[in-house]
């Protein structure tokens, strides 16, 4: 039996969830456990309702849509999913695309009378952006056990807030342990957020392995003195060992292969004829092989400690995230190719180069992911865009792949 995805319906969904939290300078921002997140949480919750899902909520806002039936209740599940949390003047599709295409597939699934071995899942993940509390993926992270719940509630924003109270605040300090479903096998549907399948016109990405993560705040304290006074040479300023190090993350990363990021940057007295002294900012390291990554790491180390000598400063770090490098699911891989040539659609396989929700669910179960192209590989920006039939494909895709892991 062909069963029928409402593509339009997910489309028009993911534009209504991407209305929530523009600001008056028409930028898109739902960082997690804010007031506009809440909003997208309800909406998300309230489609969930409409599919006949029972819903439930875990300690760390971990949101569930389940569809359980007496004769499979007993299974474990077969679980899809993604975020609705975003990053600063954010796109519309990253995240949203797996979480609204999961509902619409389970619901499909349902009214079609499908009958299945196990129950079928869609999640939405607390906190995958780690724009607000860090690190990322932390409300999968805490499902798969990766991090306490304790202390995932008690991470302190930038903004001085405390996760588990803005869980509490915006009503989603949920009842139920993280983890309290153990999935049978985890398939997330997300745009690629890169350019390959958009230049190579491949329709359909077969995710089978995501790169490391590594993310450290620096803080570098230097002697603030005037910009007109100071010569050269009797300077600590901070600003400038910020960036000799930030030219040297990218030189180190050119030779590795891999890709270093700093993406935020703040001065102290952060005034034009002030040397600056302090600067703290944070570097973004990735590379899909975990050697390389952990010697780039040790090679910024060192010469961090050389930038703090000859410029006279005083340089800390702290590590914020320090995730490896991930293989996906073989067999999972190999169905979801199998589903896209059936559908007559092109498929390759893909590395993710965005840290994503499925690596940290592929530590308790068989998992992997669906790519569908980014039209220029534009994300983390409004001009972000996937093409409707792109989303239709990914959403057939998924449908049949989690059909097929959900009868076995
Ligand atoms: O950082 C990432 O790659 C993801 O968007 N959280
Ligand atoms: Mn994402
Ligand atoms: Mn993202």
């Amino acid at each position: 039996m062909q069963i029928q995805v409402n593509g339009q319906k997910i489309i028009s969904r993911i534009h209504e969830l991407g209305q929530l939290g523009i600001d008056e300078q028409g930028r898109r921002t739902r960082l997690a456990a804010s007031d506009t997140e809440k909003q997208g949480r309800d909406l998300v919750v309230s489609w969930m309702k409409e599919a006949g899902l029972k819903v439930v909520v875990d300690y760390i806002g971990n949101i569930f849509g389940i569809w359980e039936t007496e004769e499979n209740k007993n299974e474990k599940p077969v679980m899809t999913g993604s975020h609705i949390d975003t990053v600063i003047n954010a796109g519309r599709y990253d995240g949203c695309l797996g979480v609204i295409s999961g509902i619409e597939v389970i619901q499909a699934m349902k009214e079609a009378g499908v009958k299945t071995k196990h129950p079928l899942v869609v999640g939405a993940f607390t906190n995958e952006e780690g724009v607000r509390y860090s690190p990322d993926m932390m409300g999968s992270l805490v499902y798969a056990g990766g991090l306490s719940t304790k202390d995932a509630l008690a991470s302190v924003g930038t903004d001085g807030t405390i996760l588990g109270e803005e869980l509490k605040r915006i009503g989603y300090a949920g009842t139920v342990e993280p983890g309290f479903l153990k999935p049978e096998a985890f398939v997330e549907l997300h745009v690629e957020q890169g350019p390959i399948m958009d230049i190579e016109g491949i329709s359909i990405g077969a995710v089978e392995n995501l790169q490391g993560i590594h993310w450290q705040r620096v803080t570098i304290e230097g002697m603030a003195n005037h910009a007109g006074t100071t010569p050269t040479k009797l300077r600590a300023d901070a600003g400038l060992a910020a960036a000799r190090i930030n030219v040297f993350a990218r030189e180190l990363v050119e030779q590795s292969g891999g890709m270093a990021t700093v993406g935020t940057m703040e001065f102290k007295p952060n005034a034009v004829n002030v040397i600056p002294s302090k600067a703290v900012f944070t570097v973004d390291l990735r590379n899909p092989n975990k050697e390389k990554l952990d010697s780039d790491e040790k090679k910024l180390a060192d010469y961090i400690k050389q930038v703090a000598s000859e410029d006279h400063v005083h340089i800390t770090t702290q590590q914020m995230t320090c995730f490896d490098p991930v293989d996906f699911d073989e067999t999972i891989c190999r169905l979801i190719e199998k589903v896209a040539e059936n559908h007559g659609f092109s498929v390759k396989r893909m590395t993710s180069g965005a840290g994503q929700d499925a690596q940290m669910i592929a530590r308790i179960c068989p998992t992997a992911m669906i790519f569908v192209p980014s039209v220029h590989g534009i994300s983390h920006n409004p001009d972000e865009f996937t093409k409707d039939e792109d989303i239709c494909h990914g959403a057939a895709v998924l449908l049949d792949v989690l059909a097929e892991l959900a009868a076995k």
